[in-house]
C-alpha cells in the first residue's frame, strides 16, 4: 500500500479524499491526525496545519500533498478510470465551481455553525449548543439548499451525466450537518434530497459513514440522513 492519508475521518474533506480513493479502488491507509493535536513536525508536510494531507510513496520520498482539491486533481491525473472529472471544458470549470463553493462557504457555515457546537463539543464532553446549530440551520444555510435544489434540477449528478468531483464535494459536507441531527427537508428541497440519499448510499461514502457513526455511537446524537 503506498498511500498514506492523515486526517481525522469526521473532516468533510478528509471523507472526500476517502471518497475519492474508494471510487476509484485505491487502497490507503489513514493515520487520523487531528489538526488540533498534530503530531509533531506535522507542519513541515501541511503548511498551513490542516487536514487531510496525503502522502504517496510510489512517487518518492517526499511526495506529499496538503490540500483536498490537490489531493483529489492529483488521484484523478494519475488514476484516470473510473473518470471523476468531466471532460469537457465548460463541464470541467463548472465541477470545479461546486466543489469550490462547498469546499469554502458550505463547510464554513455548516461546520462552525453546526458540526462544532454540536459533535466537536460533545466529542469534548461539553453541552452542545443546538440554539446555534438551529439558528444556522435556520437562518444561514437555506440560501445554500436553495441553491444547490435549483441547479441540481431532476438530474442525478450535479455536472453531466455521471458521478464525479462535484457531487462529492457537495454531498460531504451533508454528512456532518447530519451527524449534528439535521437534514434537508424532503418537500422544500425534493430534489437535494434524492441526490443526498442515492449519493451518501454509494458504498464509498456509505463505508465511510458507516464507521464515523460508530466512533460516536456513545455521544448519543442522532444522525439524520
Ligand atoms: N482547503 C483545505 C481545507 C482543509 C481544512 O480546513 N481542514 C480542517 C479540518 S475539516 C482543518 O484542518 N482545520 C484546522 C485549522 O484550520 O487549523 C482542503 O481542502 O483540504
Amino acid at each position: 500500500m503506498t498511500i498514506t492519508v492523515y486526517g481525522s475521518p469526521l473532516s468533510p474533506f478528509v471523507r472526500k479524499v476517502r471518497v475519492m480513493l474508494a471510487e476509484k479502488r485505491l487502497e490507503y491507509n489513514l493515520d487520523p491526525v487531528s489538526p488540533f493535536a498534530p503530531p509533531p513536525g506535522f507542519g513541515d508536510i501541511s503548511p498551513l496545519k490542516r487536514i487531510p494531507v496525503m502522502r504517496d510513496d510510489s512517487e518518492g520520498p517526499d511526495a506529499v500533498l496538503a490540500d483536498s482539491s490537490a489531493i483529489c486533481a492529483y488521484l484523478e491525473r494519475k488514476h484516470s478510470a473510473p473518470a471523476l472529472y468531466p471532460s469537457k471544458a465548460f463541464d470541467y470549470g463548472r465541477a470545479l465551481w461546486f466543489e469550490e463553493y462547498a469546499d469554502s462557504d458550505f463547510v464554513a457555515t455548516t461546520g462552525l455553525g453546526m458540526f462544532r457546537p454540536v459533535v466537536v463539543n460533545r466529542l469534548m464532553k461539553k453541552d452542545a449548543d443546538m440554539a446555534l446549530a438551529t439558528d444556522t440551520w435556520e437562518n444561514k444555510v437555506p440560501r445554500f439548499l436553495e441553491y444547490y435544489e435549483r441547479e441540481l434540477g431532476t438530474r442525478s449528478h450535479f455536472v453531466g451525466d455521471s458521478f464525479g468531483i462535484a457531487d462529492i464535494a457537495v454531498a460531504s459536507p451533508f454528512v456532518n450537518v447530519a451527524h449534528a441531527g439535521f437534514a434537508p427537508d424532503t418537500a422544500r428541497y425534493p430534489n437535494l434530497v434524492r441526490f443526498l440519499r442515492a449519493t451518501l448510499a454509494r458504498p464509498s461514502f456509505a463505508t465511510c459513514i458507516e464507521s464515523e457513526r460508530k466512533a460516536l455511537a456513545s455521544l448519543g446524537l442522532d444522525y439524520a440522513l
